[in-house]
């Protein structure tokens, strides 16, 4: 995949999908290598941050009995309980005190992997003027698809934070057939390197 040069403008937004402890080592539904995305949305969250640009963070926020959870004859074991420590954002993640959280699946009865699911994530953003989204995080092959496929259909330009998602992966190249579907419906990829060095050549 090779990554598109873009400048983060007036417009932008970065979504931070699901980085909560949970989905990282020692965490009930452990994404492999999901701490990997950590320092490296860091980086991202600074460069909105600094351009005075909207995060947003999406967090899976599920009730004791939610419906996916393998109790209740869901496909997960429990995990993102809403106020449980595995719900958290990851502690190292720096989210600044501006960003906007999204809570989703927050009812016993329905699931919802996409941050516009059952949400105002939609009316946010159009109420801060956001057309182009920058997404990343966890999980490739669940939350990020999902997220990244109802942005794209509902008239946002996306860019895919190619360096800062980790699949789950169940079945092997689940990672991989995700990102292929994203990028085939018109999301661009992107890394650290084409984003910054396309804004910092303006400074
Ligand atoms: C997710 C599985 C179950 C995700 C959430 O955030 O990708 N995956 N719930
Ligand atoms: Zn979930």
């Amino acid at each position: 995949v090779d990554p598109v040069s873009v400048s983060v403008q007036a417009g932008d937004a970065l979504i931070v999908v699901d980085v909560q402890n949970d989905f990282l080592s020692g965490g009930n539904l452990r994404v492999p290598a999901g701490e990997e995305v950590v320092p490296v949305l860091n980086r991202y969250i600074s460069e909105f941050s600094h351009n005075h640009l909207p995060v947003f963070a999406t967090r899976d926020w599920h009730p004791p009995d939610h419906c996916s959870f393998s109790a209740r004859g869901g496909g997960w074991p429990p995990h993102c309980v809403a106020g449980t420590r595995g719900a958290e954002f990851v502690p190292e993640l720096a989210l600044p005190e501006t960003a906007t959280i999204i809570s989703k699946a927050a009812r016993a009865e329905q699931d919802a992997y996409s941050g516009f699911d059952g949400t105002n994530l939609h009316r946010e953003l159009r109420h801060r003027d956001v057309h182009r989204l920058f997404i990343g995080g966890l999980a490739t092959d669940y939350c990020v698809l999902n997220t990244v496929r109802d942005a794209l259909s509902s008239g946002y330009e996306v860019f895919l934070l190619i360096d800062a998602i980790r699949a789950v992966d169940l079945k092997a190249g689940d990672g991989v057939r995700a990102v292929d579907d994203m990028l085939r419906r018109g999301a661009r990829p992107v890394d650290l390197q084409s984003v910054a060095t396309a804004s910092s050549a303006e400074n």
